[in-house]
């Protein structure tokens, strides 16, 4: 039996830091709207959707950052996304900041079934960047002062995307470039990755050169790497252009089980790619070279959960005599 999914990837352009949810909320209904004309089933916005990429910010006082959070979904501010989504029959993915009743800070990404209701959550895990005000870097990212480290560790869940099943999971943004991150959802046999990032054009660390092309490269063989290896499909979604006056790459892109860029974003506004997937592409990896039951060898990974650094080797020497 074929399972297709018709899979759109919502490109934002940038949004600045003075604009309101509403602006955000009424580019992606009609971004929507546009995958609903071109038959698409699920549409995947990306991390940080509703706002200004804001841990470019410092903010000493917590609660001045308040203002960037959402502690409800829906909210009036993202309904007509809800309303749109339930008026097409669409199923949509979202990236925003979540601050739950008790007071915690995620940076969320949610799976929303076209009925509203919420299939599947994901709280970032790999927060990058720092805590404390940098000045060293040319640009803050202070993902680490603004997010707790999520405590939904990677969920995949067996949910109705379109006419079919599809096991789901996400990553978001810093989480692609991470092999345990990936392998983790393809140990629940995904099919279908949803990730959303803002990544900035040039490395803003200002501690050494990196090439300005080296930037898409490597986001684009994290994505790749992690379909193949895992067998899965990838909507990977940027915000992208000149966002606060820093530059995000863009280069939104739709990958196959085989590790193949299906579809490209050449732009760096608001703009939606789309694939015609075929999900049982996703068996051929999963029952042959990574069929993990035959031939992972977890008895030889343990320094991968016993610590999180590295260590150096022990040196050689000459056997004496
Ligand atoms: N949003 C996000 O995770 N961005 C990072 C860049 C971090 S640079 C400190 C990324 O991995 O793309």
């Amino acid at each position: 039996m074929p399972r297709r999914l018709v899979l759109a990837a919502a490109q934002l352009g940038p949004i600045q830091r003075a604009e309101g949810r509403e602006v955000a909320v009424g580019r992606m209904v009609r971004l929507l709207e546009l995958a609903h004309r071109r038959g698409a089933e699920v549409v995947v916005f990306p991390e940080l959707a509703l706002t200004t990429f804001f841990p470019r910010w410092y903010e000493d006082d917590l609660a001045a950052a308040d203002h960037w959070y959402e502690s409800a979904m829906p909210s009036n501010a993202t309904a007509p996304l809800f309303e749109a989504a339930r008026r097409h029959g669409i199923g949509f993915h979202l990236g925003y900041a979540e601050k739950t009743p008790d007071g915690r800070r995620f940076n969320t990404a949610i799976y929303v079934h076209p009925s509203g209701q919420v299939a599947l959550k994901y709280r970032k895990v790999h927060l990058p960047g720092h805590a404390e005000h940098d000045p060293q870097r040319r640009v803050q990212h202070l993902e680490k002062r603004y997010f707790e480290v999520g405590d939904l560790g990677f969920p995949v869940v067996r949910a109705p995307v379109g006419g079919n099943d599809v096991n789901i999971g996400m990553l978001i943004c810093n989480d692609r470039r991470w092999p345990e991150a990936w392998r983790v959802l393809g140990m629940q046999q995904v099919e279908l990755v949803m990730l959303g990032y803002n990544t900035p054009s040039l490395n803003m660390a200002n501690r050494g050169f990196e090439a300005h092309h080296l930037r898409v490269f490597h986001s684009h063989l994290s994505v790749q790497a992690g379909c193949y290896q895992n067998a899965c499909f990838a909507a990977a979604v940027a915000k992208a252009g000149t966002e606060d006056g820093h530059e995000l790459f863009g280069h939104s892109i739709i990958v196959n089980p085989q590790g193949e860029i299906m579809a490209q974003a050449t732009s760096w506004e608001d703009e939606l790619i789309i694939a015609d997937c075929d999900l049982e592409m996703c068996r051929l990896g999963r029952e042959t070279i990574f069929d993990f039951a035959a031939h992972r060898r977890p008895d030889a990974y343990g320094p991968i959960t016993a610590r999180a650094g590295s260590q150096p080797p022990p040196a050689w020497t000459a056997a004496a005599g």
